[in-house]
């Protein structure tokens, strides 16, 4: 193996790293090319171009199929020449992998893209080392692609160290310090370099007393966790307290008009850039579930975020600034107050002035992570914004790493939403920053795609063994919205289940049984818990488990309003809350109209009779009690498929997701049998298949 790149840089030394590891393991041997070093007579070359980067130049869309100006950068590679002129702009993160004159190449843009490309090399695997001369050239297509991690330094309360976290402790902190032995998170950060993410979140988005300290005195550690993370290609961001410069500042005010309040997160920048040179930023959680914000001062969000992002801007840093607002002690007895309006009353009007270190970011739906959930119309109506979607990897709402569900299908329908109309775009265009179609093409500023990491210090890491897939897949799909999911997954499978014999491949019994548990798991969920859209329907609190009526007279804002005649929310602009009106054409009228509105988001935008035929003839009771019936019976055959790989996965792994699916079977019939009963008893309507209802 030949390595034609500058090893001073922390990533090529990273590459270099896992070259000599592979070879060690594999045999072969590495050259660092230093000049004289002939470029032919190699298996495999990977080499960095010296164009230099151009940044904002041209998007994603077109470099991926400007792949012929590159052909010649390869032969001038193998003809001897070390370094390489490409003569057209390179993106950040491009590579290109294949063979050329027979030998097996990656060339790569400066940066973390050389890594990729090694990475890209191993995927493709035998591939690689066959068949014709070809170059593929890839790039991201997400420029952020980022993981928050929910992690206290201290626990804090009964959600005990990582909010929503179902896999133990932080593989950051442990009894409110920084560990000593940072080992698992050097092995995470090489995961995540792998599969391409570039940004890491270090702490909670609820920042509490200890955690804003990694602003001042505890600066140290986020010193040490940069030098986790920049040798793969991963800047580290720090979740902050708006009221940061009274509570630790001991300003007596945090207005962002404030001169001495902007002087405190000018000095707070500084420290940090000194520190940590290529820090990435701050992510902010303002108004929102308690959290200070600049509504305290009748200030708006954009005079909050740009008041972060003027401190970090001599620094190249970006604020992102969560749209997550909405009034968490509203009355349920006023009906007209809807939490679904909320991000986009509040943001939608600020469009236009943020700074453009600003990336407003936007949860993908209106409401808060549920298993179904109609797309935010946030993401359409700032088009002069950089906005990131934020997706949860974290399963709080969809089991919580108890139950089997690969998220892969949801957040794939997610990003293919498209938002017709005028410049006809879909989310992950509109994050991206791509051009859309139809008649106003304009892209909008380019972001990315967020989402929560479900990493903790647990034995499996996530937990469920099979959670890893849905970190697997966030990445692959950041990386490349459009992928097929299925096959990422089955790629996760491949190189998670590498099978006995060495080179042999997965056993076909393993990646069909895993392929049985997971496909389809997401709906599975769906169907044995939240009917139509409804969501909410969880034990409030820690949000595990089936509670119809655990949030319908809270102050959360999050009802379904079933009563013994009918359910669901009416969010029309004709008679209930008028969200519809905040999307575009032709979803406002798709989602107003009873007959267009999809029946999967049914009881999101209506209040229906129980009797209400849904497009499979079925009444909406009906499909109550068969989608529970049947959601219920399938855990029990996912439990059966699974029996199918013992011994032919590690024990400990089998064991692990076998007390999870037992584990799973057993809350889904507990969810069958609340709901099923709960509805029965509000409606009086019998199963018209006769089963046993409680
Ligand atoms: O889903 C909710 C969670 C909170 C979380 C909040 C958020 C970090 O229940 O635990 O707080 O979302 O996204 O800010």
């Amino acid at each position: 193996v030949l390595l034609a790149a500058d090893v001073a840089e922390p990533v090529v030394a990273t590459v270099l790293d896992e070259l000599r590891r592979a070879s060690a393991r594999w045999g072969g041997t590495v050259v660092v090319a230093d000049g004289s070093t002939p470029a032919t007579g190699h298996d495999v070359v990977l080499a960095v171009a010296s164009h230099a980067a151009t940044p904002g130049s041209g998007s994603a869309r077109e470099a991926h199929a400007s792949t012929a100006p590159y052909a010649p950068v390869l032969r001038a590679l193998l003809g001897g020449a070390l370094t390489v002129d490409a003569g057209a702009p390179l993106q950040d993160g491009m590579f290109a992998v294949g063979r050329q004159d027979g030998v097996a190449v990656v060339v790569a843009a400066p940066g973390a893209a050389l890594l990729y490309g090694m990475h890209a090399l191993v995927r493709h695997g035998e591939r690689a080392f066959e068949g014709p001369d070809e170059l593929l050239w890839d790039l991201p297509v997400q420029d952020v692609r980022m993981l928050d991690h929910w992690d206290n330094v201290d626990v804090h309360d009964v959600m005990g160290q990582v909010e929503r976290g179902y896999s133990g402790g932080s593989i950051f902190y442990d009894a409110g310090q920084l560990r000593d032995d940072l080992s698992r998170a050097r092995a995470y950060a090489r995961l995540l370099g792998s599969v391409g993410i570039n940004a890491v979140g270090l702490n909670n988005v609820n920042v509490h007393r200890t955690e804003a300290r990694l602003l001042t005195d505890r600066l140290g550690d986020v010193v040490r966790l940069a030098e986790v993370f920049r040798p793969h290609g991963i800047r580290v961001y720090l979740s902050v307290s708006f009221a940061a410069p009274m509570t630790i500042g001991g300003l007596p005010s945090s207005d962002p008009i404030d001169p001495e309040v902007q002087a405190w997160w000018a000095a707070r920048a500084a420290d940090v850039y000194a520190a940590v040179p290529d820090f990435g930023g701050f992510v902010v959680k303002a108004d929102s579930e308690g959290r200070p914000g600049p509504f305290a001062y009748g200030r708006d969000h954009a005079d909050g975020a740009n008041l972060l992002a003027r401190a970090l801007a001599p620094y190249g840093g970006t604020v992102f600034w969560r749209a997550f607002v909405y009034d968490h002690t509203q009355d349920w007895r006023d009906r007209s107050t809807d939490r679904a309006r909320a991000a986009y009353d509040h943001f939608a009007p600020l469009d236009g002035r943020f700074d453009d270190n600003v990336v407003l970011q936007v949860k993908y739906g209106p409401m808060d992570f549920q298993v179904r959930e109609p797309v935010s119309p946030v993401i359409a109506a700032m088009p002069r914004t950089r906005l990131a979607v934020e997706l949860q990897v974290t399963q709080e709402y969809t089991g919580q790493q108890q139950h089997a569900v690969w998220l892969g299908p949801q957040w794939s329908e997610i990003l293919a939403f498209g938002f017709h109309g005028e410049g006809s775009r879909t989310v992950a265009e509109i994050a991206a920053g791509l051009p859309g179609r139809g008649t106003d093409p304009r892209p909008f500023p380019a972001a990315g795609l967020v989402a929560v990491s479900n990493v903790g210090d647990d034995e499996f890491w996530t937990g469920h063994p099979l959670a890893q897939a849905n970190l697997y897949t966030f990445a692959r799909l950041a990386w490349d919205p459009s992928a097929d999911v299925r096959a990422v997954l089955d790629e996760w499978i491949g190189l998670t289940f590498p099978g006995p014999e060495p080179g042999g491949g997965t056993e076909p019994v393993v990646r069909e049984t895993l392929h049985a548990v997971l496909d389809e798991s997401w709906r599975t969920y769906e169907a044995y818990t939240s009917p139509l859209g409804v969501g909410f329907m969880v034990r409030p609190g820690h949000h595990y488990g089936p509670d119809v009526d655990g949030y319908e007279y809270t102050p959360w804002g999050t009802y379904h309003f079933a009563d013994r005649d009918g359910i669901g929310v009416d969010r029309t602009r004709a008679t209930g809350t008028g969200y519809t009106s905040q999307y575009p054409a032709p979803w406002r009228d798709v989602y107003e109209d009873l007959a267009t509105v999809p029946d999967e988001l049914l009881l999101f935008f209506h209040h229906v009779p129980y009797g209400h035929v849904l497009r499979d003839g079925t009444t909406v009771i009906q499909h109550v009690y068969d989608t529970h019936f049947a959601g219920a019976a399938r855990t029990e055959e996912l439990a059966k498929a699974w029996t199918d790989v013992e011994g032919r996965v590690p024990d400990a792994l089998f064991a692990r997701v076998a007390e999870r699916l037992a584990e799973q079977v057993r809350s889904a019939h507990e969810w069958r049998d609340q709901l099923t009963t709960y509805f029965r008893r509000k409606s009086g309507v019998p199963d018209a298949r006769g089963r046993t209802i409680y």
